[in-house]
C-alpha cells in the first residue's frame, strides 16, 4: 500500500498561512512528522488562497526537500505550477492530477514522460464527476488508452475514482468501491488505483472511524494507494490488519509493530 501524506495542503489553515507568509517552519514540521509516521510520498498542494501558484509550488518543493528525502506528489490544477515543481524534484514525482479531458491529457502525459513522473488520472471530465460506476469506469478506460498512446507504463498510472463526503454524497461511496474493482480488471497489467481518503469524512462526526472503514473496504476491492492522514494511528493499524486479512503480508503476532516500522510494505 502506497501511503501519501496529505497534510501539506493550503486547505489547512496553518499550512495556507505558512505559504502566504513564506514561513518554512510549519511546513517543515509537517514534512518531518509525516516522514517519521512512514509516508512513502508527500502530497504538496499550495491551496486555494496562494496568489502566485507557480512561485508557491517552487517554494514548497524546496523547503520540503530540505528536511526529507521522500518523493513528492504535486497536487494542483495549474500545470505551470506542477511543471515548475517537477523541475526541482530530486526524485521521480507523482503528478496529481489529470482528468479524462483531451486538452489536459495532451498537457500532462508528455510532461510525465519528460520528467519520469507518475500520473493520477481522475474519473471526471468537463461535465464533472459521474455518479455511477459504469461512467466512472469508462473515463478510467480513456485514461488507460491515453497512457498507452503516450507511452506511460500502466503501473505509473493511478486511477482515482474520486470519493466524496459521505454526509452530502452518500450514494457515491459504493460506486467508488465498484469502480476500483472494475479498474483492476481493465487491462493487463492493470493501472494502479488511488483515493484521497479524507474527502469521505469531511464534516463527519468521527472522521477517523469513517476514514478507516472506507479504507479497508477499498483495500478489499484492490486499492493500491491513498492520500491520507498518515499520523492517524488507528487508520494505519487498520491498514496493516487489512493487509494480513487479504493475505498480502504474512501473519506474525508482531505484525502491527512491523508495519509501523515499515519492515513490511
Ligand atoms: N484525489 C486526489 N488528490 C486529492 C484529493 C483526491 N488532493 C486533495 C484531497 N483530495 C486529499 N487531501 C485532503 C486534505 C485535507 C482534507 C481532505 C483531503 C481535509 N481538510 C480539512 C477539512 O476540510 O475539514 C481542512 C480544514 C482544517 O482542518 O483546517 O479534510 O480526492 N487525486
Amino acid at each position: 500500500m502506497i501511503l501519501i501524506g496529505e497534510r501539506i495542503n493550503g486547505m489547512f489553515k496553518d499550512v495556507g498561512k505558512a505559504i502566504r507568509n513564506k514561513d518554512p517552519e510549519a511546513i517543515q514540521r509537517w514534512a518531518k512528522s509525516q516522514t517519521e509516521a512512514g509516508a512513502h510520498y508527500l502530497d504538496l498542494n499550495v491551496g486555494p488562497t496562494a496568489e502566485d501558484k507557480v512561485a508557491a509550488m517552487k517554494w514548497l518543493v524546496e523547503v520540503v526537500q530540505e528536511v526529507t528525502d521522500l518523493p513528492l506528489c504535486l497536487d494542483s490544477t495549474d500545470y505551470d505550477a506542477i511543471e515548475a515543481g517537477l523541475k526541482l524534484c530530486k526524485k521521480p514525482a507523482i503528478i496529481n492530477s489529470c482528468p479524462a479531458d483531451r486538452e489536459k491529457i495532451e498537457r500532462v502525459f508528455p510532461m510525465a514522460k519528460e520528467y519520469k513522473a507518475k500520473v493520477i488520472g481522475l474519473t471526471m471530465d468537463k461535465k464533472g464527476i459521474p455518479k455511477d460506476r459504469d461512467a466512472r469506469t469508462a473515463l478510467a478506460m480513456e485514461l488507460v488508452a491515453a497512457a498507452d498512446e503516450f507511452g506511460l507504463p500502466l503501473e505509473d498510472l493511478f486511477i482515482d475514482p474520486l470519493i466524496l463526503p459521505v454526509n452530502v454524497a452518500q450514494e457515491h461511496a459504493p460506486e467508488v468501491l465498484e469502480t476500483i474493482r472494475n479498474v483492476k480488471t481493465l487491462s493487463s497489467p492493470p493501472p494502479k488505483t488511488i483515493i484521497g481518503l479524507s474527502n469521505v469524512s469531511q464534516k463527519a462526526l468521527d472522521r477517523s472511524l469513517v476514514d478507516r472503514t472506507m479504507m479497508v473496504m477499498a483495500m478489499a476491492m484492490g486499492l493500491d494507494a491513498a492520500i491520507l492522514n498518515v499520523e492517524d494511528e488507528a487508520l494505519i493499524d487498520a491498514i496493516a490488519t487489512a493487509r494480513i486479512l487479504l493475505n498480502q503480508d504474512i501473519y506474525a503476532d508482531s505484525y502491527l509493530k512491523a508495519f509501523r516500522a515499515r519492515q513490511i510494505s
